[in-house]
């Protein structure tokens, strides 16, 4: 299992900007790709209580289930922008 996991949705330009984000930090993350429809979204609705996405799961920092875009970029940029190793 990946330490990080992403829920998201093609063509959703707020998983796009995440992504963006994952990609410029250089993180490896699973994909979960949610279906179209509301109704169907049980398995994103359990891990963070509302069914829209992106929701962000860090397996390692404990976090099971971030929703909006803005807080998970900011998030990411906290948790993985300044690694010693970047
Ligand atoms: N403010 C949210 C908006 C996310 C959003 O609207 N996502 C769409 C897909 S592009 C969605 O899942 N909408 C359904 C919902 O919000 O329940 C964010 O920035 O993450």
């Amino acid at each position: 299992m990946a330490t990080l996991e992403l829920y998201e949705l093609d063509g959703c330009p707020y998983c796009a900007k995440v992504i963006r984000k994952l990609d410029e930090l250089g993180l490896d993350y699973d994909s979960h790709m949610v279906p179209r429809s509301h109704d169907e979204r049980t398995e994103v609705q359990e891990v963070s209580g509302q069914t829209g996405v992106p929701v962000l799961v860090d397996n390692e920092h404990g976090v099971e289930g971030m929703p909006e875009s803005d807080d998970i970029v900011e998030y990411l940029e906290q948790t993985y922008g300044q690694r010693a190793d970047a």
